[in-house]
């Protein structure tokens, strides 16, 4: 347990809707490809190897913080990794994505999932997080993360990532009871994690739900939402959550029906006519086109007003992208991007 206190305290306070005097800002895969120092530590250790060494793990999340001066850390980890202590058998191939080798293909698969305990399956990231929270020594606060169900089950069941989800989606229709079991797992294994992350040092909690806006509403309300809001009250109280998915629009009123702090919208919808239908009385964060940081300096400074200015200086708006940073983005942008959130953003 790491008990340091916060410098940077802006993000934290937005979380919790309270008045900050300029927007925090952060960036999804703000550690990644496009920085030439983790090219570097790549070219001589695998991703996986990567992040079971807390040393380069912490190494690659505090060089993040300390090149683009956000005003908040997130570890160095992946989504899948708790798949690997479930028996999945996870790896990622040169230039592909990410592969599991044993997916779920029947109930019985689902039955025989192990109750693992991440405290100690995925000790190496509490480790990375207990390093991290030193060399941050109270910088800007940390945050910690896991998969959500939905998305997590998409890549346990197709065996990587998928275009159409026909494997999830049959074995969700089709066996629902096997679908209900693994939501259950799923959520019993990650409050544990989650919980175990925020014990280590974790200031905030992030849950990807990247690939949910696969589903149609009916479905979600139906097969999905009420392991979010076990999931999520599972953990209210402990540090505050964002809970973040892409392509969300026909569904963020209902995810607005958890107890998360703060949704993570996309580009696909203006913010805020996102905050609208999440209703005010929880934050938003987002939700900046990654692609536009492929433009020049100009289109960037527009596209970064017009968030800003529909989030109407409002407490609860954490600036990001709408996804992660892609390995192609050039550093200065990146690195501008945050400038300007700064600056224009400052009371
Ligand atoms: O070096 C490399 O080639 C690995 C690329 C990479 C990186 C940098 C992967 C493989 N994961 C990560 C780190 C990572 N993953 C972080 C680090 C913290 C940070 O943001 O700086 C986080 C939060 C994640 C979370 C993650 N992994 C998500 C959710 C966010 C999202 O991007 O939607 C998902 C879907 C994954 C799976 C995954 N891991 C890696 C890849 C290439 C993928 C996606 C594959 C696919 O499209 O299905």
């Amino acid at each position: 347990m790491v008990s340091t206190q916060i410098k940077n305290t802006e993000f934290i306070k937005c979380l919790k809707k309270q008045p900050t005097s300029y927007t925090p800002v952060w960036l999804m895969r703000q550690a990644g490809r496009y920085q030439s120092e983790y090219r570097e530590i790549r070219s001589k250790v695998g991703f996986l190897e990567l992040c079971k060494t807390p040393e380069l793990a912490s190494e690659v999340t505090v060089r993040a913080v300390e090149q683009l001066g956000v005003d908040a850390a997130i570890i160095f980890a992946d989504i899948l990794l708790p798949l690997e202590s479930m028996g999945l058998g996870l790896r990622f191939a040169q230039g592909d994505g990410p592969v599991l080798d044993n997916p779920i293909v029947n109930v019985a698969d689902v039955e025989a999932l192990p109750d693992f305990d991440p405290k100690d399956d995925l000790a190496y990231v509490m480790l990375a997080i207990e390093k991290t929270c030193k060399e941050l020594d109270g910088k800007v606060p940390l945050i910690g993360f896991a998969g959500a169900p939905f998305t997590l089950a998409s890549y346990a069941i197709e065996g990587g990532g998928s275009r159409n989800y026909e494997k999830t989606k049959s074995l969700m229709y089709r066996e629902p009871a096997a679908w209900d079991l693994l939501m259950r797992k799923l959520v019993k294994m990650t409050i544990k994690y989650l919980q175990a992350q925020v014990d280590a040092g974790a200031s905030a909690i992030q849950i990807f739900d990247s690939w949910v806006g696969a589903l149609s509403p009916r479905d979600y309300a139906h097969y999905v939402l009420p392991h979010m809001q076990d999931l999520i009250s599972g953990l209210k109280g402990r540090a505050p959550i964002i809970y973040f998915g892409t392509m969300t629009n026909g569904l963020l009123s209902l995810m607005a029906k958890t107890d998360a702090d703060v949704l993570g919208v996309d580009w696909r919808i203006d913010l805020d006519y996102a905050w609208d239908l999440i209703g005010h009385d929880k934050g938003i964060q987002g939700n900046l086109d990654p692609l536009v940081l492929f433009a020049g300096k100009e289109e960037i400074e527009k596209q970064t007003r017009v968030i800003l200015d529909q989030a109407a200086g409002r407490p609860g708006h954490v600036f990001n992208l709408g996804h992660g940073v892609l390995p192609a983005t050039p550093v200065e942008n990146v690195k501008y991007l945050v400038e300007l959130v700064h600056e224009l953003s400052k009371k």
